[in-house]
C-alpha cells in the first residue's frame, strides 16, 4: 500500500470525468471543438487529396466555401458555444455558500463563511453538494491559482486582490485539488483534498470545526501538548482553545482528521507525522517549517500522537 495520500485514483482530478457544473460544460465544449476539428481535417484532407489526383485546378466556387464561407460557420459556432460556456461557468449566485481560500507558499488557508461564523481550516476542502459555492479566492505572497479540474476550471489567486469562482459539486466523493500557476520551488507539492458530502454531513463537519481542540486526555497527549507549546510551533500553527492567531503555517485544530498531511502529500497517520516534524525538509523539500530532529524519540512520539489525536 503506497504511503502516499489517499488521492491518486484515476478519478480523482481529471476533467474528463467531471463532478461540478462547470467541468462539465467544459468537457461538452471540449467535445464539441474536438469533433469540429476532426471534420474540418478530414475534410481538407479529402480536398487535399482530390486536388493532388485532378491535373487541373479546381473551380473558383472551392475557394469561396472551402476557404471562407466554412471557416467562418465553423468559427462562428465556435465562438458563440465558448461564450455560452464561459459565461454559464462560475456564474454568480446569490445564496451561495462563500468559503474564503488564502493561498500560501505551498499550503492553503481555508475559512468558512468569512463574513460570519469564520471558520477555519487548512489543506482539505468539505463541500455540500448540489449547493452553489462561491470560492473568495486571495494570496498572501506569490500568485497562486486554484484549480479542482474535476469541478471546475481554474482562477488565479493574486496578493491585494479577491478573485471569485463559484462551483457546484454534482456528486459525492474525494476528489484532488493543486495549484496551477508555478510559485516557486515546491509548487509542484502544492495540492489539497476536495470531499463533497451529503448536506447534513457538511453541516455536522462544520459544527465540529467551530468548537476548539479535542482535550489532550492521556498523559501522553497531555506531554504531546507541552511539546507543541514549549517547541514554539504556536508561533507558526494554531490549535483552537490551546493556541490561537498564528497563521504562518496551517491551522492544526482538526489536522488528524484530514486524510492528506502536507497539503496532498502524505497519508495522515503517526508515523508520517513524526517523520513530518522531524525531517520536513525530507518529506516535503522547501516547505517554509523547520525541521525538529533533536526532539527525543518519546517527545517526537508525543506529539505526532497529540496532532493525530485532533479530529
Ligand atoms: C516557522 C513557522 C513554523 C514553525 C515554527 C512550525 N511550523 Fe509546522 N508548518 C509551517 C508551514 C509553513 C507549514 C506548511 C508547509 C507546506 O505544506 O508547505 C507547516 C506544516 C505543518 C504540518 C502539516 C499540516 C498539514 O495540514 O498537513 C504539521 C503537522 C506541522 N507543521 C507541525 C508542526 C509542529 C508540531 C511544529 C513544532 C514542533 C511546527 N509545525 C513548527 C510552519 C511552521
Ligand atoms: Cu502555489
Amino acid at each position: 500500500m503506497s504511503e502516499r495520500s489517499t488521492l491518486g485514483q484515476f478519478d480523482s482530478q481529471t476533467t474528463l470525468i467531471p463532478a461540478g457544473a462547470g467541468a462539465d460544460s467544459t468537457l461538452v465544449l471540449t467535445l464539441a471543438m474536438t469533433a469540429a476539428a476532426t471534420v474540418i481535417f478530414l475534410g481538407v484532407m479529402g480536398l487535399v487529396w482530390l486536388a493532388w489526383r485532378r491535373e487541373r485546378p479546381g473551380h473558383v466556387w472551392w475557394l469561396w466555401t472551402g476557404g471562407f464561407a466554412l471557416p467562418v460557420i465553423a468559427l462562428t459556432a465556435l465562438v458563440v458555444g465558448s461564450t455560452f460556456t464561459l459565461a454559464s461557468i462560475g456564474k454568480v449566485e446569490r445564496d451561495a455558500l462563500v468559503i474564503e481560500v488564502t493561498g500560501y507558499q505551498y499550503w492553503w488557508d481555508v475559512v468558512y463563511d468569512p463574513d460570519g461564523r469564520a471558520l477555519r481550516d487548512a489543506n482539505e476542502i468539505v463541500l455540500p453538494v448540489d449547493t452553489p459555492v462561491t470560492f473568495r479566492l486571495k494570496s498572501d505572497d506569490v500568485i497562486h491559482s486554484f484549480w479542482v479540474p474535476s469541478i471546475s476550471g481554474k482562477m488565479d489567486m493574486i496578493p491585494g486582490r479577491i478573485n471569485e469562482l463559484t462551483v457546484r459539486a454534482t456528486r459525492t466523493g474525494r476528489f484532488r485539488g493543486q495549484c496551477a500557476e508555478f510559485c516557486g520551488l515546491s509548487h509542484p507539492l502544492m495540492a489539497f483534498e476536495v470531499e463533497v458530502v451529503e448536506r447534513e454531513a457538511f453541516d455536522a463537519f462544520a459544527e465540529r470545526l467551530a468548537g476548539e481542540a479535542r482535550d489532550a486526555d492521556t498523559l501522553q497527549l497531555a506531554r504531546g501538548r507541552n511539546v507543541f507549546l514549549e517547541e514554539g510551533c504556536a508561533a507558526c500553527h494554531a490549535i483552537r482553545g490551546v493556541a490561537e492567531g498564528a497563521r504562518v503555517g496551517p491551522d492544526l485544530t482538526r489536522i488528524g482528521a484530514r486524510a492528506a498531511l502536507g497539503a496532498g502529500m502524505w497519508r495522515m497517520n503517526v508515523g508520517n507525522l513524526a517523520g513530518w516534524i522531524a525531517d520536513v525538509q525530507d518529506m516535503k523539500p522547501g516547505a517554509n517549517m523547520p525541521s525538529y530532529n533533536h526532539l527525543s524519540g518519546p517527545d517526537l512520539r508525543a506529539v505526532a500522537h497529540y496532532l493525530a489525536s485532533l479530529k
